[in-house]
């Protein structure tokens, strides 16, 4: 294995001798490794991307390409540190943004940033502003953002298109799980019509789409030794979507006082503390472009967003885990039971969420 990884790593224009090629955290979509080069040059990341699930890798590349050089030209001109503040692709050898391997696998790299941290949760609101100041800038720096991405996950983020595949799975019954998920699957069914009716102000174009991540856990963001954000990381979502479903995604992550898995459904609480922490940091830069449609639906976008999740595990229990890697059996189930209480959580707090987020934009 060793051997086929440093093949494949050397296809890349690695700058130095590369010494190891080493397996780095446990993505539910992608392999990723870090690729470690001798004496003083830099240390590279290298991907296989998941091509079930990113089934145009090219134009993905593509899409990352455009979004860094953009992102990259921001900091320069703000003064900024460009090889740490904004991911910098890899090409290879003969200049290409992916190597393609005889076994048909799309690989991809990009330089590691040194000396960084990465949280897997956010345990004080400092952090969470940190994150939220993090995707805040990151969208404004986008939002001048010309042309078009490339749309490589049809409908990701999109409600209406996410109850189709549901209806459908339900009604293949793959893995002949449904009858005994009657429970769960009212937690589906009764939140059906509200959320198709958030969705509507998308629909309607009330909430624009722009430039956006659309995958904003806090281990995508890189922070530096002082706790600052420095650059957002994993771009291979990147589509055009809407500023908040990055800003509801995160509150999914940041405020979960649990595990996104969590099989002690007593942890899983959403953090009033946290979210207002996250909200300030966010609005602090997202606050100078975000329309009025966009400001009134913030406190409604982490339960969206979560119950997207909810719907995303239960539905990939129900095909017979054919889409997020499971650690043991009902591993999908398990998720969806955590992202259900998070769920709740967050529906009961829903008045003290928007009192936050309404008193955030007023300050601003
Ligand atoms: C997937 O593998 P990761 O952490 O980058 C998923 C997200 C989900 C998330 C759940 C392309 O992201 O949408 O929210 O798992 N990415 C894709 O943790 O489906
Ligand atoms: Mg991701």
């Amino acid at each position: 294995m060793q051997t086929k990884l440093k093949d494949i790593a050397s296809q890349f224009a690695v700058n130095g001798t590369i010494s190891t090629v080493e397996q780095l955290g446990e993505g539910f979509i992608n392999d990723t490794y870090v690729i470690r080069t001798e004496g003083q040059t830099p240390n590279y990341i290298l991907q296989r991307k998941n091509k079930q699930i990113f089934t145009d890798v090219p134009s993905m590349m593509d899409n990352i390409s455009r979004v860094t050089a953009h992102l990259r030209a921001k900091v320069i001109a703000a003064g900024g540190d460009a090889t740490r503040e904004v991911m910098t692709v890899t090409p290879t050898m003969s200049g290409e943004l992916y190597h393609l391997d005889a076994d048909g696998e799309y690989w991809a790299a990009c330089e590691f940033i040194s000396d960084t941290v990465a949280y897997s949760s956010a345990a004080t609101p400092e952090l969470a502003f940190q994150g939220g100041k993090g995707i805040g800038k990151f969208q404004a720096q986008l939002s001048d953002f010309q042309g078009t991405l490339a749309d490589i996950l049809p409908g990701f983020h999109n409600m209406r298109f996410r109850f189709e595949q549901w209806d459908e799975s339900i009604k293949a019954d793959k893995a002949g799980r449904v009858a005994s998920l009657a429970t769960e699957i009212e937690w589906v069914e009764s939140r059906r019509e509200k959320m198709m009716s958030l969705w509507a102000k998308v629909e309607s174009g009330a909430i624009p789409q722009r430039v956006t991540h659309n995958d904003t856990k806090i281990n995508n963001i890189l922070f530096d030794n002082n706790g600052d954000v420095l650059c957002v990381i994993d771009l291979d979502t990147v589509l055009s979507a809407t500023c908040l479903h990055d800003y509801g995604d995160a509150l999914r992550s940041y405020t979960n006082m649990g595990e996104e898995d969590d099989k002690d459904l007593s942890k899983v609480v959403s953090s009033l503390e946290i979210f207002e922490g996250y909200t300030k940091g966010y609005l602090s830069e997202a606050g100078a472009f975000l329309n009025q449609a966009e400001r009134e639906n913030l406190a409604s976008w982490g339960m969206f967003i979560t119950f997207e999740q909810v719907l995303r595990f239960l539905m990939d229990y129900i095909n017979g885990d054919t889409y997020y890697k499971v650690k043991y059996d009902n591993h999908n189930l398990v998720r969806t039971h955590a992202q259900y209480k998070l769920l709740q959580s967050m529906e009961e707090q829903y008045p003290q969420m928007k009192k936050i987020v309404d008193k955030c934009l007023e300050n601003l």
